[in-house]
């Protein structure tokens, strides 16, 4: 049969869905495809476009892979179980929308600070959705917004359940965007909204976090002239190939803060002379992006001084 050019909607055990003409082609990953780069585990990732040969069969339509075109734009955190490797979420994306939940904000603003920092790493348009609306007191939200408000980062207010967007309806046309963030804080119910009649499963909080289960779970689908890609709750987002001294470098708001400290290398830690630590101190840096960039820096020092041998 004749190639198609098709779209990598998902991953579930050893096969890869691609939506090619209006059908979804399984395609086993273990077929002709070369393996890619030794730090990926898989030979292809969500919103990956392939080649594929439909395989003549009576059943549920089947396909091989036969190539993987060039990617723009890529997602990923480190494998959580060997941070040597790296955990493509999706590909071909432009936008990280990072979602969360208006009833418990302030505790998850490190998960909020962790994904940004992977959208400047990995040049993704970062916008922040406050979902759950109906929970949270507009005004506490904008005090505790403030200082990702002074970085321009593009902000939305929402209320899945009840149907209110902010804007968001039309904002993904001609875009790919990630939605990730907490579990539970409303991502599916998002993407149902945005999308009338796709009517995705919502409410599984899963408590356990982010098992083996969930990390193949990304789901590509086609939105209002674009793509969205709905994952499951990312609270530990691993940086994969992140410089630990170089982590404030993703932090816009350090920037002129930075330009203070006597040594290039300084991580705003203990060094002396830092520029980052005197503004926090002076009132110019908020101090809790400061406090929390460094639990972020504890935390990923932790996990290098573990990681498997
Ligand atoms: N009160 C309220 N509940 C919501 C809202 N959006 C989603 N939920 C509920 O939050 C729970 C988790 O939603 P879900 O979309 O599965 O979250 P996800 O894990 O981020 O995909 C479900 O019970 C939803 O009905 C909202 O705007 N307001
Ligand atoms: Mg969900
Ligand atoms: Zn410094």
């Amino acid at each position: 049969m004749n190639a198609l050019s098709g779209l990598v909607t998902r991953l579930h055990g050893q096969h890869a869905y691609v939506q090619a003409g209006g059908v979804e082609y399984r395609c086993p990953l273990r077929g002709r495809l070369k393996k890619g780069p030794r730090r990926d585990r898989s030979p292809v990732a969500v919103g990956d476009r392939v080649t594929i040969t439909p395989i003549a069969g009576d059943g549920e339509p089947e396909a091989a892979l036969e190539q993987v075109h060039p990617r723009k734009g890529e997602l990923y955190r480190s494998h959580p179980r060997d941070r040597r490797l790296r955990q493509l979420i999706a590909v071909n994306v432009d936008t990280l929308v990072i979602v969360a939940g208006a009833d418990r904000l302030a505790e998850q603003l490190t998960t909020v600070d962790r994904l940004l920092a992977s959208a400047h790493l990995q040049s993704l348009t970062p916008v922040l959705v406050i979902n759950k609306c109906d929970l949270g007191d507009r005004a506490t939200l904008d005090e505790t917004l403030r200082p990702y408000a002074a970085m321009n980062l593009e902000i939305h207010f929402t209320c899945a359940t009840r149907g209110e967007l902010d804007g968001l309806g039309s904002r993904f046309a001609g875009h790919t965007a990630v939605f990730a963030g907490q579990s539970g804080t409303g991502k599916t119910s998002l993407v149902n909204a945005l999308q009338p009649g796709l009517n995705l499963r919502t409410g599984d909080v899963d408590r356990d976090g982010e098992g083996r289960h969930t990390t193949t779970a990304a789901t590509l689908l086609p939105l209002a002239g674009g793509h969205v890609v709905d994952t499951p709750g990312v609270r530990d987002f691993g940086f994969y190939d992140l410089n630990l001294a170089d982590l404030s470098l993703v932090y816009p708001d350090f920037a002129q803060a930075r330009r203070q400290c006597r040594f290039a290398t300084c991580t705003h830690r203990h060094e002396p002379h830092c520029g980052v630590k005197a503004a926090v101190e002076r009132g110019e840096l908020d101090r809790g992006r400061y406090e929390r960039y460094l639990g972020i820096l504890r935390e990923e020092w932790n996990a290098e001084q573990n990681r498997a041998p």
